[in-house]
């Protein structure tokens, strides 16, 4: 009797179970996932996120990216959902141009477009969504480094693949700056931007031959959770009194910074943007938002997100959160960045 009791509790809980999922305001909706690379630790962040929305919403991801960050290889997964007919593509670029011709030939089969963290150009996507506005992450960085230089001296940045569109949009506005004749910059000399490729030993590489090439660099900004600690251990291993800043996992960067090769490094939480992307994304396929400038959408923890114009063209929402990694904070963010 016992037995049958708990058996027909297991089928009511298991039947209440998928009732209460099929409520959920994401059920039955499919998402396909595409970030630049994969085995890259601020993606799997990022997937976290995903994974937390899916939870409280109830639909169901994939998750892919290319081995080698290549656009060629992001086409080949969207064609793949496409053809595995998901409802939305959430993508991180490698390449704002290139992928607007796929991501146009999922439109026109009905799939909805957002972009999360690196944007497809606006011809080709229905929303961006943002962690703050790439001004502020540019010069957030670039006045960090501008503080730890002392305001003088040679700087250099490493960024990602040079076709990354978030990092490029970041880099116009800290050159933009460099060239305003502000007061701030008159006395840092910008020798010019490598590229890592968002590969640890392409990054380390091109580091050490920017310490030969300029003996009195005084700076790198890294504005990639990849590129930074491989630049950090390079000008460790080289023993040069060059500081470092820029976008970082706090993981990564704890060492570099309790030795004072950064003074400090930024990052928002990319797990907060994987979920924000996902209420977006749901948001669209319910035809609550289409994505024009001024909607707004409910975007769980993170409360209401709104809409505006980006500055691409297009539009964007942001989640407007950058936190501070120094030997203050550093210790408090390991376990989660
Ligand atoms: C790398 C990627 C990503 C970027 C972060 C800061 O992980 O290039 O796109 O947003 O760094």
């Amino acid at each position: 009797m016992k037995k049958l009791a708990a058996l027909v509790l297991v089928a009511v809980c298991v039947f209440a179970g998928c009732a209460f999922a099929a409520d959920k305001p994401g059920a039955g909706i499919t998402i396909g996932v595409v970030y630049k690379q994969s085995g890259n630790p601020y993606f799997q962040a990022g997937v976290a996120g995903f994974q937390k929305a899916a939870e409280e919403l109830g639909f169901t991801f994939m998750h892919d990216g290319p081995d080698d960050g290549s656009s060629d290889g992001q086409i080949r997964i969207i064609e793949n959902y496409i053809a595995q007919g998901v409802d939305v593509l959430c993508i991180s670029a490698n390449d704002p141009a290139s992928l607007v011709d796929v991501c146009n030939e999922a439109r026109e089969a009905g799939i909805k477009v957002v972009t999360w963290d690196a944007p497809v150009d606006p011809e080709g996507r229905d929303l961006d969504v943002e962690p703050a506005s790439a001004k502020v992450i540019a010069l957030t960085q670039l006045d960090s480094m501008v503080k730890s230089v002392g305001g003088k001296g040679q700087i250099a940045i490493l960024s990602a693949m040079a076709t990354a569109p978030n990092q490029n949009l970041w880099i116009s506005f800290m050159t933009d700056a460099l060239k305003s004749g502000e007061e701030k910059y008159k006395d840092i000399e910008f020798v010019g931007v490598v590229y890592g490729d968002d590969e640890y030993t392409k990054s380390f590489n091109e580091t050490q031959a920017l310490l030969e090439q300029y003996p009195n660099l005084k700076g790198i900004i890294v504005p990639t959770t990849v590129g930074a600690p491989a630049v950090s251990k390079c000008i460790m291993d080289a023993k040069r009194n060059v500081k470092v800043t820029g976008l970082t996992l706090a993981s990564d960067m704890k060492e570099f910074i309790n030795k004072g090769i950064a003074d400090e490094t930024f990052l928002w939480n990319p797990t907060e943007l994987g979920y924000a992307a996902s209420f977006a994304a749901v948001a669209f396929v319910k035809g609550e938002i289409t994505g024009k400038e001024g909607e707004s959408y409910n975007a769980g923890e993170l409360g209401t997100l709104t809409i505006e114009k980006a500055a691409d063209g297009g539009t964007i929402s942001f989640l407007n959160k950058l936190n501070v990694f120094n030997n203050e904070t550093v210790d408090a963010w390991i376990n989660i960045l």
